[in-house]
């Protein structure tokens, strides 16, 4: 039966893994284990030995951020395996950390212990500017998206792989409450700086932004397009300066493109938001001119990534070569895909929108506004990030380019 490890527990229950004792020496007498876990869902811990380190993942029965009140099926550990192998496989080696061991009982990954990478969020707030993110985020998601989808896998195997992931029902469940609906009303497990109650009041009287917060949220349920990270913000990436891997991909499960990449996109803005929390040591105005810069990158890397796939790997069933390039049309095929990749510019807008209200109006909250101490200094970063969120919602059929809307951001950010 599953049990929790414990520090002490680890070297005594993994010491027989060959992978283990091949990574970390065999005498597991001599394994030093901490727990590191500082996410919202499961136990962290990294066992380093004399010949070198792991890392090991559990997951617990229970949402680890709220406590046993709130029961977590241990399958999400299934899941996030599953999900790790499809990517490496899809962006290429080296994106995430490579799998040692899974575990399926005890619902444990045993993994590459990174470092000295540090989470992704804790630089952007430290204002470090890593040169690879954009072009190692966009590739990722360009890769894993558009190969996770109709448009390459035969029909037969994109349907048995949509099967195997819609079993990650509860952690679907989580995101489709805590981020489409709870922020748009006054929801048990919410919170947020008190000096944005007005504003707050304000959104939750906004008609329109709460029924095109429920369009997302039908397209995120409805619309089994691809194989999704779930979970894609910048506390899932690891970094140095020039390596970036994607981890924790738990809330995998077949959902529209543009959700892994709004989200992402939603959390650098996140972040530009909150540079003037952080502005004790020095000015950020480098630091917003880089994540700007990191926006309009990542999007336009990722736009000519999967623009590249869709003439070369188009392989799927879904705008046949057959109808196009090969009956002479080669404009055909890229009509078409000009036509996707305008309604995924489109859908990313909202679900960055949504993203960003849930942040900071729901249960789960960002580092990068929570380490704000001064809560009037927090709710200065934080207001202008929901007029922005809601702008992007309401209006994101009329935003035509990633550079207009960083100059809306920026204006108001100086508003
Ligand atoms: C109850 S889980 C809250 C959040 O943590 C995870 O990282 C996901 O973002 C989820 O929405
Ligand atoms: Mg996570």
């Amino acid at each position: 039966p599953f049990q929790p490890l414990t520090v002490e527990a680890l070297p005594a229950r993994l010491g027989e893994l060959e992978i283990l004792a091949s990574k970390l020496g065999p005498d597991s007498t001599a394994w030093a284990v901490r727990e590191v876990g500082d996410g919202n869902l499961n136990l962290v811990f990294i066992v380093e030995g004399p010949k070198g380190a792991a890392v090991v993942k559990q997951a617990l029965p229970y949402v680890r951020l709220v406590g046993e009140s709130w029961p977590l099926p241990l399958k999400r550990s299934f899941f996030e395996y599953h999900a790790l192998v499809r990517q490496e496989a899809r962006a290429g080696k080296g994106t995430v950390p490579a799998i040692y061991h899974f575990d399926e009982t005890q619902a444990l990954i045993v993994m590459e212990y990174l470092s000295p990478h540090i989470i992704l969020r804790r630089a952007l707030i430290d204002g470090r500017e890593l040169p690879s993110i954009a072009s190692d985020l966009g590739l990722f998601a360009a890769r894993t998206l558009f190969r996770g989808s109709d448009l390459a896998m035969t029909a037969r195997e994109r349907k048995a792989d949509l099967a195997l992931f819609a079993g990650n029902v509860e952690l679907c469940d989580i995101t489709e409450n805590l981020v489409f609906t709870d922020p748009y009303f006054e929801a048990e497990l919410n919170r947020h700086t008190p000096e944005l109650d007005p504003l707050v009041v304000e959104l939750r009287a906004d008609r329109d932004l709460k029924v095109e917060a429920q369009r997302l949220k039908h397209l995120f349920a409805a619309n089994a397009e691809t194989l999704l990270h779930g979970d894609l913000h910048t506390g899932s990436v690891m970094v140095t300066d020039d390596d970036t891997r994607v981890i924790d991909p738990e809330f995998a499960f077949y959902g529209p493109m543009a959700f892994d990449i709004g989200m992402l996109l939603a959390n650098f803005w996140m972040s530009f938001f909150s540079q003037a929390g952080h502005e004790q040591e020095g000015s950020r105005a480098s630091m917003r001119a880089y994540l700007l810069r990191t926006v309009s990158d990542t999007w336009s890397i990722f736009r000519a990534e999967f623009a590249h796939l869709w003439r070369t790997e188009r392989t799927g069933m879904l705008y046949a070569s057959s109808l196009f390039e090969k009956c002479g049309d080669p404009l055909g095929a890229e009509q078409a895909l000009d036509h996707v990749l305008h309604s995924l510019w489109q859908d990313l807008l909202g679900f960055a929108g949504v993203e960003i209200h849930r942040r900071i109006l729901g249960l789960a909250h960002n580092a990068d506004f929570e380490t704000i101490g001064d809560e009037v200094l927090r709710a200065r970063c934080e207001a202008p990030a929901l007029s922005f969120g809601r702008h992007l919602v309401v209006n994101r059929r009329h935003l035509h380019c990633a550079e207009d809307v960083n100059a809306l951001a920026s204006l108001i950010e100086k508003e």
